[in-house]
């Protein structure tokens, strides 16, 4: 199968790839959207693992194009689960009648720009070749699992998930011993789920993480027809707020109160729930001593929760709050109490071995009949470089970012031409709140195809110098913040021989937006158009 020809191809029909199709049929333009999974919805296609639930709130995780979508939706909980985000991106994409222009069950093996032809050529694990004069990768931040290098792991004779990866059928734990490998923001929500079905549930933890309470509960009807009833304020002040969700940051140092105004703060927040926890004050990831008393803060509440001191001790971490990635949870200390869980600390030593019926560690066998790796992704490049990406003069993308990734905006790259990445290295994306920033991508995007078009302009690409000089500039944000001095995933950390470098931008959503809006508005600045 071969031969067909579009404007515009799109890869991954997640929200990126869904608006992004949106906006292009808008143009008039001939598109096509290739995805792996056989349904839409991206990451919430995916992540199915028990308790998978988004954690920034429903009522701004969300779509924002279309105020009649806003105005008809109507969630059902504070924070949504899986299913119903899910049923949400299926409901956009009835609603926009944007199946027709998707092909499932089809991923993108390579991408190839054709020098002479000036077009890219796309080949997919079906045997096909597509070709387009632009291509747009919304492959996700977070969407290539990160398999750990455990020995043995192949040998395992039972069921293995990786909760990227979840059955669409139901899994039922009933009964059995089970491990979870890893203790980050999957982790965290699917261990008490599991934790009520297992016979025993061993949790692995190389890395104590910090997590707050959600608080989640079903959505206040009142406060939902408020939102809607003012839909547009709520929205521009989350633009206008550092992460692109709308909640108070206290600008006061954590320092410059007296300790008793600080925990009152703290307290309030953890009693209200989720994220804007790190809102308490405005230095918390610049300066340590102020991070310090909000982990300090935590760690008492670990230890309020845990009954047995050794636990609490294990689980309580030592590193920077928020430098990982801060998590949310529902009821997850409280489940160390139970008789049938027990915590590995594996911190000292990795797992030695899995073997077909056991995950060996600190010299001991524990016997699981089910294993559940909640270890992540490679995040940002990953399912990019999984990609065979070829730009101008054969250069493949895999070389040009073997000391790590270097882009412009996050959106292009110098030496591969009408090759736009949604939410790449380099965007605040995954430091905010992901839909607003897909869908100012996805604007920005499709902007630049219609100048492109009304100016007769077949080619952009992203300059050497203006790259050089957006990686500095991500580079310098970066190193003052906190959140680039431990061994996470936003520095490749967790994907061993990863090079080392602070992904995402973390200079704020709205001055990226405005520097991204000032580039377009100098005619595309850093970018040659021919
Ligand atoms: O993955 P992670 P995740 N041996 O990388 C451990 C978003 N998200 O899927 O910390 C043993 O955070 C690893 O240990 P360490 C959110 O942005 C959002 O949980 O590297 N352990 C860590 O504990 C999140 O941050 C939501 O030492 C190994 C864990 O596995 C991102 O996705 C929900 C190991 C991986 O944690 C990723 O979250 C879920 C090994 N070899 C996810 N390798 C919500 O919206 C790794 N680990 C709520």
């Amino acid at each position: 199968m071969s031969g067909r020809e579009f404007d515009v191809v799109v890869v991954g029909a997640g929200f990126a790839g869904l608006y992004m199709l949106h906006r292009v049929r808008a143009l008039g333009l001939s598109v096509r959207v290739l995805e792996a999974g056989d349904g839409v919805g991206g990451t919430w296609y995916w992540n199915r693992y028990p308790g998978a639930r988004c954690d920034v709130e429903s009522m701004q995780y969300s779509y924002q194009f279309s105020p009649e979508l806003q105005q008809e939706w109507d969630w059902t909980e504070r924070y949504a689960a899986q299913p119903e985000i899910l049923r949400y991106a299926e409901h956009v994409a009835d609603r926009f009648d944007l199946r027709r222009d998707i092909d499932f069950g089809t991923r993108v093996t390579a991408a190839v720009f054709d020098d002479g032809a000036g077009r890219w050529m796309l080949e997919t694990d079906r045997g096909e070749r597509i070709a387009a004069t632009w291509c747009v990768m919304a492959t996700g931040c977070l969407s290539a699992p990160n398999d750990p290098p455990i020995p043995g792991l192949e040998s395992f004779a039972g069921p293995r998930y990786h909760t990227g990866r979840w059955p669409h059928e139901p899994v039922d734990f009933t009964g059995l011993r089970v491990a979870v490998i890893g203790t980050g923001s999957s982790a965290i929500q699917s261990i008490p789920v599991i934790a009520r079905q297992a016979a025993h549930l061993y949790v692995f933890q190389r890395t104590a993480n910090y997590t707050v309470p959600a608080h989640n509960r079903p959505l206040d009807p009142a406060y939902r027809d408020a939102v809607k009833a003012d839909y547009p304020a709520m929205r521009a002040r989350a633009r206008q707020n550092f992460p692109g969700i709308d909640y108070r940051i206290n600008l006061q140092s954590a320092l410059e109160v007296a300790a008793d105004e600080r925990e009152r703060e703290y307290a309030a927040r953890w009693a209200d729930g989720g994220l804007p926890f790190m809102g308490a004050f405005r230095d918390l990831l610049l300066d340590p001593a102020a991070n310090d008393t909000a982990a300090a803060f935590v760690r008492a509440k670990i230890r309020e929760a845990v009954a047995d001191p050794a636990v609490a001790d294990a689980l309580t971490p030592r590193n920077v709050i928020g430098c990982k990635r801060l998590c949310v949870d529902t009821g997850y200390w409280a489940t160390f109490n139970r008789p049938n869980v027990t915590l590995v600390d594996i911190s000292g030593a990795p797992i030695e071995a899995i073997t077909a019926d056991a995950v060996r560690a600190n010299g001991r066998e524990h016997p699981v009949d089910a294993l559940v790796l909640a270890t992540g992704f490679d995040a940002m490049t990953g399912t990019l470089l999984r990609i065979d990406i070829r730009g101008a003069g054969g250069r493949r993308l895999r070389d040009k970012w073997a000391e790590g990734p270097r882009a412009y905006l996050g959106l292009a790259m110098a030496g591969f031409p009408n090759l736009f990445t949604i939410t790449g290295p380099g965007s605040p994306s995954v430091l905010t709140n992901m839909l607003p920033s897909i869908e100012q991508h996805v604007d920005w995007i499709a902007d630049c195809l219609a100048y492109m078009r009304a100016s007769g302009l077949a080619r952009i690409e992203a300059t050497a110098a203006a790259e050089d000089a957006w990686v500095a500039h991500v580079g310098e944000v970066a190193a003052p913040n906190l959140r680039s001095t431990c061994s996470s995933w936003y520095v490749g950390a967790n994907v061993p021989g990863k090079p080392r470098v602070f992904m995402p931008y973390i200079g704020g959503f709205p001055a990226y937006v405005e520097k991204a809006a000032a580039i377009a508005g100098a005619g595309y600045a850093g970018f040659v158009l021919t």
